[in-house]
């Protein structure tokens, strides 16, 4: 294995490098140093040599004589210089410095609305034109919602999915209607009755004969998409005093009883499992379960189950749900793994892991993020101790910052890579987009929902919670990185890092003015984007945590490039085949999560800190908030 970087507080105490300048030293030990310089002074004939010292004086005297006057690029320059460059400038030395100086890089050019908000990012919220202007575009995402929603009702209503270039629909996830129960607290929260009264209105007319009907399911799948909405949709729409979001539709217990019904043949994956480890796939008609091919269940399918069986065995009042829940977090506390960290697969038949491949992607990301969520849920209830859920994440975060994170080369951006061949093998620099939900967990495990201000006025915040959060803030960088560095502003499924053991030249993501387009790789394979929402969720619960705008700002350039280049004419959005390519080629379908979550996140951003707080819900990880203090 490569040496792994141990994460602390002193090494990650970096200025953002863009807007970093060069002393005059660095200028002049650089350029001397550079090879082409180099040549030319040693060809360099005594005629040349003296027209250069004469241009040399030249320029000294025009500095000495020049009036004080700041120029334009002095004045722009000046909310990000040093006191230093404050003082009056007398000194030769000085001058001839600033003649040298690289012109600071700005950030992009903004339509002239959206200067107020752009170029302040430490500014205060609280002026009124600039949350009116963050008003303005939280309508921009309520809108895209609209547009995706009448795309999939026109051309998919009642599939899982829509393929909104063909203009079709697709059951990519057995026929639930996913895209209508994911979307429905959505629409709740955004206060669109419309869509509301549509989607609850076929989910109480069709969902429960489809349950009875459909065959294979993904047990992971239905429990976060469509078991975690009915949940949500019945908390929201004032189920057990629950909020009153939704003016329209039927009323809670509707959902309630589908979700029941649903649970229950979810429930044979754990009863027919020989050990408490479920099987991934059920049969919903006849209520049968059985493991996939290859026999393993994902480490992150059998451990991201729990928010939303908790909280329909708190609201159904039987424990049943719960208890096989929970068996199966009981089971891993006690296997065995490598610093908090476990590999992808597990086996029901054995109850144990399987291989020894490690990462925070594709099958392994929702059990680091659910430790500290269901400990969240269940921290304050009478029914148990669940510290061990803690210890378990903190230890796993101290693995993740020993044996997984490291720094890019050369502009040193904090990633999380993989160990594929385990924990005694090399370090992989690939990171999913689907690892971009870290930031978030790492952030809402810190303070556990509170403002960093709060919680540190409290003095409720560990050396250890305060580094968490600092990884929070590098990565949600990074992971907003992978998005600026393409050409089109879209994040590829999966990014390599150049480190000072890989590089691949020619597989930049074509954005050539971005400062990381050296440290961020895109292979040909990985250039698709799914519409995914990791990105935005960090972004959404940094925010709400650190109440620092940039992260509102980031989310904001994401949502326009979605809009540039996603966004289907006649309805809907659309995932893409490569990131890289201007225009990019459109995959042809639009994911659940788009309405569950990502345009979810996006509009709480931009909107009011008080809706949803952090402290009071928990998001299951399809964004589907469920409220803590269960009944
Ligand atoms: C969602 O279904 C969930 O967020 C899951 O945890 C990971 N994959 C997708 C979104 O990318």
């Amino acid at each position: 294995m490569s040496k792994s970087l141990p994460y602390s507080m002193k090494d990650v105490h970096y200025d953002n490098a863009k807007f970093r300048h060069r002393s005059l030293f660095k200028v002049i030990t650089q350029t001397l140093l550079t090879s082409n310089m180099r040549r030319e002074c040693v060809s360099c004939s005594t005629g040349k040599f003296l027209g250069l010292l004469m241009i040399f004086g030249l320029a000294c005297l025009m500095l000495t004589h020049t009036n004080k006057a700041h120029s334009v690029s002095d004045g722009l320059a000046k909310g990000i210089a040093t006191n230093e460059e404050h003082k009056e400038v007398t000194d030769i030395g000085i001058r001839f410095k600033k003649l040298f100086r690289r012109a600071p890089r700005l950030p992009p050019r903004l339509s002239p609305d959206e200067k107020i908000i752009h170029h302040n990012f430490t500014g205060k919220l609280n002026e009124p034109n600039v949350e009116e202007q963050w008003k303005a575009r939280q309508q921009n995402v309520k809108d895209a919602f609209t547009h995706a929603w009448s795309g999939y009702k026109k051309f998919a209503m009642g599939y899982d999915e829509l393929m909104p270039v063909s203009r079709l629909g697709v059951d990519g996830l057995g026929g639930l209607g996913a895209t209508v129960v994911d979307a429905l607290d959505t629409a709740m929260i955004m206060g669109l009755d419309d869509v509301v009264s549509e989607a609850s209105s076929w989910i109480e007319s069709h969902l429960l004969d489809r349950i009875r009907q459909k065959g294979q399911v993904n047990l992971f799948e239905t429990t976060i998409r469509v078991l975690g909405g009915l949940l949500s949709a019945y908390h929201l729409s004032g189920g057990d005093q629950g909020m009153t979001l939704a003016q329209k539709g039927p009323k809670p217990t509707i959902y309630l009883d589908i979700a029941k019904n649903l649970a229950d043949r979810l429930l044979s994956a754990f009863t027919s499992s020989p050990t408490t480890i479920p099987f991934s796939d059920v049969v919903l008609r006849d209520s049968s379960a059985h493991s996939a091919p290859d026999g393993l269940s994902s480490t992150s399918e059998v451990s991201t189950l729990q928010l939303e069986f908790n909280y329909l065995s708190a609201i159904s009042g039987d424990p049943k749900y719960s208890t096989e829940g929970m068996k199966v977090l009981a089971h891993l506390k006690t296997l065995p793994k490598t610093e908090g960290l476990v590999p992808i697969y597990i086996s029901p038949h054995s109850g144990e892991f399987s291989g020894e491949n490690i990462r925070l992607g594709s099958r392994g990301d929702s059990y680091y993020e659910y430790l500290i969520k269901v400990w969240l849920q269940l921290r304050d209830t009478q029914d148990g101790n669940f510290t061990y859920l803690h210890d378990m994440y903190e230890e796993a975060m101290r693995g993740v910052k020993h044996m997984l994170v490291q720094k890019s080369t050369p502009s040193e951006l904090v990633f999380v890579g993989e160990l594929p061949v385990g924990p005694k093998g090399y370090l992989s620099p690939k990171m999913d987009h689907l690892v971009c939900f870290l930031p978030g967990t790492l952030a809402l495990g810190a303070t556990k929902g509170l403002t960093k201000e709060k919680a540190m006025k409290d003095n409720l915040l560990t050396f250890e919670d305060l580094d968490n959060l600092k990884l929070a803030e590098d990565l949600t960088k990074t992971c907003f990185e992978m998005y600026s560095v393409t050409s089109t502003g879209l994040a590829p499924e999966i990014a390599y890092f150049h480190t000072k053991d890989y590089f691949e030249s020619g597989l930049d993501g074509g954005n050539k003015s971005s400062e990381y387009v050296n440290d961020i790789i895109i292979k040909h394979a990985d250039r698709h984007n799914l519409l995914r929402p990791e990105t935005v969720e960090s972004l959404f619960v940094l925010y709400r945590i650190t109440q620092d705008p940039k992260y509102r700002e980031w989310g904001w350039q994401i949502f326009e490039s979605f809009e540039k280049y996603t966004k289907v004419e006649s309805g809907g959005y659309s995932s893409l085949d490569d990131v890289t390519t201007v225009p990019p080629p459109k995959r042809d379908k639009m994911e659940t999560f788009f309405l569950g979550e990502t345009l979810k996140y996006l509009y709480l951003l931009f909107g009011d800190s008080s809706v949803m707080p952090l402290d009071k819900f928990v998001f299951n990880t399809e964004a589907h908030p469920l409220p803590i203090k269960s009944p």
